[in-house]
């Protein structure tokens, strides 16, 4: 009842919580080489509650950027002696683009075309000095709703969104595994067994708690950093296994597989069980990675023909 009120005082208050709430997630880097301009700056972020770091060179500010990923925005300068907030911009742009990370610049030159060289280094945006520090605040709110939105936009567009693991682009466009190139590593196919039997059985909401429980099961052994399970679609699914030669990879498919095999899954008033076949291929650094999940399928096909709940490498 709070926000369906008009009354503007109720309304900021409001606002004010929600930008709380969500900046306290925020890292924010400060860059700017004249103490009182910096604090002022600081002191500006801290009222936000951002969690604020300071840097007082373009030097310093990318040693900090390259320890500290989770920095989402840095407000910096345009003069400072060794570097200037152009060239710090650029560089920064070089890793960092600009769905990850906002740059605003700031300065109280008076060149007015300033705003305009900071905008094509790669800043998302820019404010003179004097400002009137609502202004500041106003563009960074708009900095990391943008923010906000795109990661919301990656995370639909990168995951499946009935299990919540990665999904078929993900898996073939942007797992992260893929580079560096694969030195030994392999790659499987899981699909479950007559699952067009539990749907014709139980109906296809029980078919649906069926894929989220598997999928639930497979993130757990894929926690690692090292491995990545991902929906394909319907009722299949792909693991990578990085630095995983052929023997290993078999043993934790064969894991996975008899991991499954003994999860009863509730559905409507009764526990149930599904089974789950595998082909598991070692990656090779000349064959592209379509043609490696081609022949883990193959496998997956042999698979099935000789009696599936097996896995195949
Ligand atoms: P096999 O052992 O040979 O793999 O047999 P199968 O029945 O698992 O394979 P088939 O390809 O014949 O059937 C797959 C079924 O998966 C058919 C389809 O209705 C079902 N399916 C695909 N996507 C979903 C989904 O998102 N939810 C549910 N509930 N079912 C799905
Ligand atoms: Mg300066
Ligand atoms: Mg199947
Ligand atoms: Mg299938």
């Amino acid at each position: 009842y709070i926000v369906k009120s008009d009354n503007r005082t109720v309304d900021t208050v409001v606002r004010t919580v929600n930008r709380i709430l969500t900046n306290s997630a925020f890292s924010v880097l400060v860059v700017d080489d004249a103490r009182s301009a910096r604090s002022g700056l600081v002191e500006i972020m801290q009222r936000q509650n951002f969690r604020v770091l300071e840097a007082l060179s373009g030097k310093q500010a990318l040693d900090i950027l390259a320890r500290n990923p989770s920095i989402e925005l840095v407000i910096t300068d345009y003069h400072m002696p060794d570097m200037d907030g152009h060239e710090l911009t650029r560089r920064i742009r070089v890793t960092r683009p600009s769905d990850e990370l906002r740059i605003i610049g700031v300065s109280s030159s008076s060149d007015r075309r300033l705003s305009a060289s900071f905008l094509k280094a790669g800043a998302s945006d820019f404010i003179y000095r004097p400002f009137v520090p609502e202004e500041l605040q106003c563009r960074i709110d708009n900095n990391v709703e943008t923010l906000t939105q795109l990661k919301r936009l990656r995370y639909l567009a990168e995951r499946d969104h009935l299990t919540g693991l990665a999904n078929r682009r993900f898996f073939f466009e942007k797992n992260p595994l893929l580079q560096p190139a694969p030195a030994s590593d392999a790659v499987a196919i899981l699909d479950i067994d007559h699952f067009k039997s539990v749907n014709d059985t139980y109906g296809h909401e029980a078919g649906d708690q069926v894929l989220k429980r598997l999928a639930g099961i497979l993130s757990e052994m894929t926690a690692e950093n090292r491995y990545l399970a991902a929906r394909l679609g319907g009722e299949e699914f792909a693991v990578y296994m990085k630095d995983t030669n052929a023997f290993q990879a078999h043993s934790f498919c064969e894991q996975m597989r008899s991991r499954i095999q003994a999860t009863s899954i509730p559905v409507q008033d009764k526990d149930i069980s599904v089974t789950i076949s595998i082909g598991v291929m070692e990656m090779e650094e000349r064959e592209t990675f379509g043609n490696q999940l081609n022949a883990a399928d193959q496998l997956l096909y042999m698979a099935k023909k000789n009696g599936r709940n097996r896995v195949y490498s």
